[in-house]
Parts: structure tokens; sequence; C-alpha cells
């Protein structure tokens, strides 16, 4: 607690989903500190810390007591986009029901494309009895997973678990049992070379924007069981050429992919990616940040920090996830 045991107050900004239930849930974890959607005047003493979501442009800035931001989000891209970001501490989540939820969702869309879900989709929609009698196991497809953090990692260890060939690539070298792991620029070309499916969980960064790209596709392998690569992004929109995307699949450089995340979201009603045969769309649903998993976590943080003890799960500014 603050040396007066009065605890400073939480600003809750969020863009684009309903503060109700995170106030709530604020309310009933941390009775001891007050939350406010709103403060008291730009520079309003009483807020020590921050939990946002896209925060309003200069909400942050110039608090004077802020102690730290609480991202709601594992990705921070949202709060580095702010012009007056203050320089205090960026927690984001690092949870075992966000990290299931992901895990869940890449285990889906792995064995959707592996087992032919869109093909048998239509092929329901036109009555056609169709089966394929050539379907490679599992442990013939390579899936690569880019970015094999916090999310990365438990997606790979659960595709292993069913028996594909599974490897990643990162920023800094990793060591994964059963994971076959590339880092750096050097790794990428390996990497490309032997992913039948490419999972993305990269964090948007300068270094990321934008890496899904002509010349990545133009990398990747051309030889695998399911012909041309899948792709499957459920990191950032921003990661993503989508000019390039739609090129790779109408050239067949791409055969499908999958995309959770959009450059702009909503996803516009006339972009081509809702009606593309090659494409299954999901509304940035891959895993979604519960209120009543993540707050207490948060406050505990909260609490913690007041007594001096270190904050964890921080977010590293310099290379900016
Ligand atoms: P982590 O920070 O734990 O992992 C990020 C991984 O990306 C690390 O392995 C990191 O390498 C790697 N990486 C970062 N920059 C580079 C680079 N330039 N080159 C190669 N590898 C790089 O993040 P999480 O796993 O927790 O989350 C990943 C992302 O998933 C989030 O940033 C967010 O954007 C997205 N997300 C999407 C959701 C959705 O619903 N669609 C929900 C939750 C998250 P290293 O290990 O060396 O640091
Ligand atoms: C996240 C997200 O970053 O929901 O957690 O996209």
């Amino acid at each position: 607690m603050s040396e007066n045991n009065n605890p400073g107050r939480i600003l809750l900004s969020l863009t684009g989903w309903a503060p109700d239930v995170w106030l709530k849930q604020l309310a009933e974890t941390a009775p001891h500190r007050k939350t406010v959607v709103e403060p008291e005047g730009e520079s309003d003493p009483s807020i020590e810390y921050a939990v946002v979501w896209k925060p309003r442009p200069k909400a942050l800035g110039k608090l004077p007591r802020l102690k730290a931001i609480f991202s709601v989000g594992a990705g921070v891209d949202h709060v580095f986009s702010d012009p007056d970001l203050p320089d205090v501490p960026i927690v984001r989540v690092v949870s075992p029901d966000l990290t299931a939820r992901m895990s869940e969702y890449v285990v889906w869309q792995v064995l959707d494309h592996h087992r032919l879900g869109p093909r048998y989709r239509q092929q329901q929609v036109d009555r056609i009895w169709e089966e394929d009698r050539d379907q490679p196991a599992a442990s013939e497809i390579s899936v690569g997973i880019m970015g094999l953090g916090e999310l990365g990692t438990d997606a790979a260890l659960k595709l292993r678990c069913l028996g594909f060939k599974v490897s990643g690539w990162s920023r800094t070298a990793k060591n994964v049992e059963g994971v076959t792991c590339h880092a750096g620029s050097e790794g990428l070309d390996p990497f490309l070379a032997t992913s039948d499916i490419i999972v993305v969980l990269l964090p948007l960064t300068p270094d990321t924007r934008e890496i899904l790209n002509k010349d990545l596709f133009a990398r990747m392998t051309k030889r695998g069981p399911l012909g041309a690569p899948i792709l499957i992004n459920a990191g950032r929109g921003g990661l993503q050429n989508e000019a390039d995307i739609l090129n790779a699949l109408d050239t067949g450089q791409l055969s499908a992919v999958t995309l959770d995340v959009f450059q702009q979201e909503p996803l516009p009603a006339d972009s081509p990616f809702w009606t593309h045969p090659k494409v299954t769309v999901t509304p940035h649903s891959a895993a979604a940040s519960m209120p009543a998993s993540l707050i207490g976590p948060m406050v505990a943080q909260m609490d913690a920090h007041d007594r001096g003890e270190p904050l964890t799960n921080l977010v590293d500014r310099k290379a900016g996830y």
C-alpha cells in the first residue's frame, strides 16, 4: 500500500471495449482502490495505475503520480501508438487462461486446414460427396510458429502432442523440447523452407511490421505435402501486407490463409478477404482477455509494487514488446 495507506486510484482507459465488465471486476477485486474512466483533469494526482487497451491519446501523458501501465492484452503495440506515452513501466498480459485460449485457436485452425475443413464445408454447401483418400498424416506435416514466446511455445507443444513436426522462429535463440528452434535473420530461411503451415504469433514492432510480405512468401517451401504453404496469422494485422497475401493466394504461392487480425479492424465490409474462397476470417477472437482471470493478477501486482516488490511481465521498451 502507499505510505499513507490510501492506495492510488486506477484509470481504466479502453477503446473499442465496453468498460462495464472491467469496472465491475475491478470493484470486486480491488475494493481498496477506486477505478475511474476519466481522470479529474489531465494531471490528476490521484491516479497511480492505468489499465488500458488503445488508451485515448493524451490520457496518460500528464499524470504526475502514474507508477505503471497495465495492458489488458498480451500485445502492447496499442500502448506504443500513444505519442505522449509516459516513461513508466508497462506490464503486459501473461496468463494461463489467455495462453490456453490461443493454443485452442491454433490447434483448431491447423487441424481445420490439415483435415480439409474449408473444402468439406464448401462440398456440403454444393452437396458434393467426395472424400480425399490421400490425406497426409500429422507426422508428415511441419508446422512453423513465427514467435516462440508465451503463446507460441504453448501452441508448439500442443501441436507436438498431436504428432505434427513443429519448428519455431524467434528473435533470440530458444530451446524447446521436441521443437526445432530457429532464431534471428539467419534462422528465417531454414524455418520458411521447412514449414508447410505457418502460424504467426509475433508482436507488432518496428522490426516485424509487414514481415508477412511477398519477399517472405517467395522464400517459403513449395514442396510440402499440402502443396503451397498455409498461413495462419493470429498476431497482429500490421504484420501482414494484405495486397501481397491476396496476390500470393491468387498466384498459388499460398494455398490458404486464416486471418484473425487485420490492418483495419473491424474488417471493412468491402474487403476482398470476406469472400475469398481460400480465406478464413475470424474477428480478432483467437484469444480474448477475460476480466475475471486478468484483473486479480493485475491488482496483486499493483499492491506488491506499492510494497516495493518488482513488477513482472514487463515490456522491453527498446524491443517494443
Ligand atoms: P511474447 O513476447 O511472449 O513472444 C513474442 C515472440 O516473438 C518471442 O518469441 C520473440 O522472440 C518473437 N519476436 C519478437 N520480435 C521478433 C523479431 N523481430 N524476429 C523474430 N522473432 C521475434 O508474446 P506472446 O506470445 O505473449 O504474444 C504474441 C502476440 O500475440 C502479441 O504480441 C499479440 O500481438 C498477439 N496476440 C493476439 C491475440 C488475438 O486474439 N489475436 C491475443 C493475444 C495476443 P524472443 O523469444 O527472442 O523474445
Ligand atoms: C492481445 C489481444 O494482445 O487480444 O492480447 O490481441
